[in-house]
């Protein structure tokens, strides 16, 4: 029994609610098991900032370091599965005349869950592209490099790097001009596990509140976002997810 009490008004916004959008962050998959970006890091990469190694200049500097780290992180994906909160999301979907999420995640778990319209702002970790040309290659074994060697692209031979967005590099433009499409005409924004601090995903949460849309948070800590909620839900939201959708629809059966 799921006992966190929404407060209603938000849950009338959510049955009412004609285009829901929610954007994640890393903490949706935390209980998961893959770690957060500004949570502590254990073990073998506690010594690595990950905003030093999310760089195309660190790349540049040092493509075995940040190869090996990302297959850490590949390694920790495969392993994972969708948790509550990422289940919680394709059920809503399922109630809701339209759902769309946009996520800062590279780990693919809503796709996983199920949720069919997923905007990803900073790409897939699962996927590489070529360093010097527009070319996406499938993941390994495609790729055709063992652990230790450094992988090349099978076209023109240049190294190939992870598919996601580093730190200076722009986001795809279709995917933001569609995020941005979606948080201007939706009528509930919710935020979910990220600190907002990353630009511009953590701005479009305002092109929501500018226009007066309804909005909740569901995180754990504060954020700079928190001031500018309807709603702040304090707590981890494979907890909080699930409870909002049982108390919405309380037909629904949530784990
Ligand atoms: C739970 C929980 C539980 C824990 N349940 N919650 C405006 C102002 C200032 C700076 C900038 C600006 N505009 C652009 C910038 C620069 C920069 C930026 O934002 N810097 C700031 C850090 C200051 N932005 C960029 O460089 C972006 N590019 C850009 O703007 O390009 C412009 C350009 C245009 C044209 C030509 C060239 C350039 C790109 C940003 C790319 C970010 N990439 C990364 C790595 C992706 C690949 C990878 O995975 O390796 O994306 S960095 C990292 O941060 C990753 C994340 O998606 C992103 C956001 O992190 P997130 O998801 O919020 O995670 P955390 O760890 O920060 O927070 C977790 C939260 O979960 C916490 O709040 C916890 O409390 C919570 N939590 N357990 C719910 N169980």
């Amino acid at each position: 029994m799921n006992s966190y009490a929404i407060p209603t008004p938000l849950i009338r916004s959510l049955r009412r609610a004609q285009h829901v959008v929610v954007l994640t962050g890393a903490g949706i998959s935390a209980e998961s098991g893959i770690p957060t970006f500004r949570d502590a890091q254990t073990g073998l990469w506690a010594q690595y900032d990950p905003e030093e190694l999310a760089t195309p200049q660190a790349f540049r500097r040092n493509p075995q370091l940040v190869w090996d780290w990302y297959r850490w992180r590949r390694s920790l994906v495969k392993k994972a599965s969708p948790n509550p909160a990422h289940h919680a999301l394709v059920m809503m979907e399922q109630k809701t005349s339209r759902l769309t999420v946009v996520t800062q995640n590279v780990d693919g778990l809503h796709e996983q869950a199920g949720s069919s319209d997923v905007l990803e702002l900073h790409g897939n970790i699962m996927r590489a592209r070529c360093s010097a040309e527009e070319i996406v290659v499938a993941p390994e074994p495609g790729e055709g490099a063992t652990d230790d060697e450094l992988p090349h692209c099978p076209n023109c031979g240049a190294l190939l790097r992870p598919d996601v967005v580093w730190f200076g590099e722009p986001l795809p433009e279709a995917t933001l001009r569609a995020a941005t499409a979606a948080i201007e005409a939706c009528d509930l924004l919710l935020c979910v596990g990220t600190s907002a601090l990353v630009h511009p995903a953590a701005s479009l949460p305002f092109l929501a509140i500018q226009r007066g849309t309804s909005t909740a948070e569901i995180n754990p800590q504060e954020t700079p976002l928190s001031q500018w909620m309807d709603f702040e839900l304090r707590g981890p939201a494979g907890a909080i997810l699930p409870a909002l959708v049982a108390q919405t629809w309380p037909d629904v059966a949530v784990d």
